[in-house]
């Protein structure tokens, strides 16, 4: 018998976060099902950091409670504290540091955060709880931050084009030996088509709330009813057995049309042939690079073209991966740049969708039902508008982040920031975009019930976008004008009549005089 008996190490505490719903987390591999502990907590510091839409909420909450139960099943030790149980202290530091006491831990083990914010809560739990912290990298993605920064390293232009091609060779995705498939990498050229109502545009899955969702939706009723957004109806996947059917949905009816149609709009589809996935996508429920190859798959079978599995393959391995490499590469300063020097209070039918804009009513009304909008929704009727209007990014980056149920800062922050309101300069985009109602009027049904006349560029029933438009491009030419994609937008300006540039001027500082800002921002 050894002289001195060495106590058996504690367990380790493995605290996984409402958007690393994954069984194949790095902190899960490091982790001994039979002796370490996981801890997953509703805390109220996360449910209010901004004032989330309360289908988001619910989705988390939902989506953690679902994902704990899998776990146990699988043989994990789970501590699942909830939003009302009496002790939670309601951040994730008070609860990290509460469980670890009680279970006695011999250290912490997590996977790395997708938000800057939380990097730096995570920081200080060594200070907060005297045990060794290890923070894994999160490898679901298909690009590392340290490759990103080496990639970056060096690049006058950090497009995504180039950057998505590496990607592809990476995966292998839709690749003719090291030629990309159909001869071209790129197939955006194809994806730009209006779309017409019919009675064949598929209708996303609608999932009926379980036992554990009910319970969820109750308690989001109760403690976030003056939080924007409906709660009811309650319809999305909340299990990666339920993402795994949404996917199977999207697959066999939406893709083929997703290039085709990927820009439209119509008033009376909001989801169009969109896949809906980046809520179970973002929160883990769904592998990104699976989702790519099952895409792949489905072109490879004949039984979606070309420009549709490529358009969608780009905006994951793309767009996905580029703007989370660009978030990690720039924060903290990135969330403070706003290079046109916007400060126009964001205006109250953001959080209404009271207004008579029709596009704006529509995007507006349909992301208060559903905490959806597609993409180009986002980009071209609330970011445009917000753009030309010249509304705080601060506070237009915000309201994405509230508002969408897929919204985490490392790709809400730079799509809006960048890609939207341009204020990292033209880092993501080689130039805004800010659009006229033409380019609303034609990719949409919206203009032809609206109360403004979209042909109209000044005047009480104008199109507000029209004169926004140019008077933006007035404002900022200084800045602008220099730009070569947008010499010939100035060239056109600059022939306007000097009466027609004076009345667009007056006419703009109408429409932004007459923008109400909200104050206390709930809907
Ligand atoms: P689909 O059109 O079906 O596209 C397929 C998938 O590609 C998506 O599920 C998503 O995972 C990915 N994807 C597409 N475009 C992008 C993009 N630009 N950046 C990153 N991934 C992309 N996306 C988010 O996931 N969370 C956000 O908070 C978010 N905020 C945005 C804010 C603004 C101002 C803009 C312009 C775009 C934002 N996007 C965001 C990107 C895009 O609008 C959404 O990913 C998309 O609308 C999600 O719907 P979907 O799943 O039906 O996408
Ligand atoms: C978005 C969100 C919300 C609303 N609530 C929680 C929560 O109570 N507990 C939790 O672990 N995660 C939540 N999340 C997701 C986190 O905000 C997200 O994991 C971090 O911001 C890191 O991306
Ligand atoms: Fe929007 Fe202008 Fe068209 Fe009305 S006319 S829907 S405001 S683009």
């Amino acid at each position: 018998m050894p002289a001195h008996r060495t106590a058996a190490p504690g367990p380790a505490l493995i605290p996984i976060l409402g958007d690393q719903l994954s069984l194949g987390l790095s902190s899960l591999k490091a982790a001994d099902k039979s002796r370490d502990v996981v801890l997953m907590a509703e805390v109220m510091d996360e449910a209010t950091y901004v004032r989330h839409h309360k289908k988001k909420i619910a989705f988390v909450f939902s989506a953690m409670r679902h994902f704990a139960e899998e776990l146990r099943r699988q043989g994990w030790r789970v501590r699942y504290v909830r939003l009302d149980d009496e002790k939670n202290g309601g951040s994730f530091t008070s609860e990290v540091a509460r469980i670890a006491r009680e279970i006695k831990a011999s250290g912490i083990v997590v996977t790395e955060p997708g938000e800057w914010r939380v990097v730096q809560i995570i920081q200080d739990w060594g200070r907060d709880t005297g045990l060794p912290v290890r923070i894994l990298p999160d490898d679901r993605f298909i690009c590392s931050t340290p490759d990103f920064t080496a990639w970056a390293r060096g690049r006058r232009s950090l497009r995504m084009e180039f950057f998505y091609r590496e990607m592809r060779r990476k995966t292998g995705l839709l690749m003719d030996g090291n030629e990309p498939e159909g001869g071209q990498w790129n197939f955006d050229a194809e994806n730009r088509k209006p779309a017409k109502a019919d009675l064949f545009i598929p209708k996303p899955p609608r999932f009926e709330p379980d036992r554990i969702t009910r319970e969820v939706l109750d308690l989001v009723e109760a403690r976030f009813r003056d939080h924007f957004g409906d709660l009811q109806p309650f319809w999305f996947a909340v299990t990666r057995e339920d993402a795994e059917k949404q996917l199977e949905h999207f697959l066999d009816t939406g893709l083929r049309h997703f290039g085709d149609y990927q820009d439209a709009m119509l008033a009376s589809e909001p989801f169009l042939y969109h896949s809906i996935l980046s809520i179970a996508i973002n929160a883990g429920l769904l592998d990104p690079l699976d989702v790519c190859r099952r895409v792949e798959d489905a072109y490879r079978a004949g039984l979606a073209p070309l420009n549709a599995a490529e358009g969608f393959i780009r905006q994951i391995i793309g767009w996905r991966e580029y703007v989370r490499g660009i978030y990690w590469l720039k924060m903290p300063e990135y969330a403070g740049l706003n290079s046109l020097g916007a400060d126009r209070s964001l205006p109250a039918f953001y959080w209404t969708g009271e207004t008579d804009m029709n596009c704006l009513r529509a995007a507006i009304g349909q992301t208060k039902s559903d905490a959806y909008a597609h993409h180009i929704q986002r980009l071209m009727v609330t970011g445009n508008f917000a753009l030309l209007a010249g509304i705080d990014p601060r506070q237009v980056h915000e309201w994405y982040l509230a508002v969408y149920a897929d919204a985490y800062e490392w790709v809400e922050m730079p799509n809006t920031l960048g890609m939207s309101q341009f204020a990292d300069g033209g880092l993501l985009a080689s130039k805004p975009y800010a659009a006229s109602g033409n380019y609303i009027n034609k990719m949409s049904d919206y203009c032809g019930s609206c109360r403004y006349n979209v042909k109209k560029r000044t005047g009480a029933d104008a199109c507000p976008f029209n004169a926004l438009y140019w008077d933006f491009l007035d404002r900022h030419a200084d800045r602008l004008a220099r730009n070569p994609r947008m010499a010939q937008i100035f060239a056109t300006w600059r022939r306007f009549p000097e009466k027609e540039q004076t009345a667009v001027r007056n006419d703009a500082r109408r429409i932004l005089s007459e923008l109400k800002p909200w104050g206390a921002k709930a809907g």
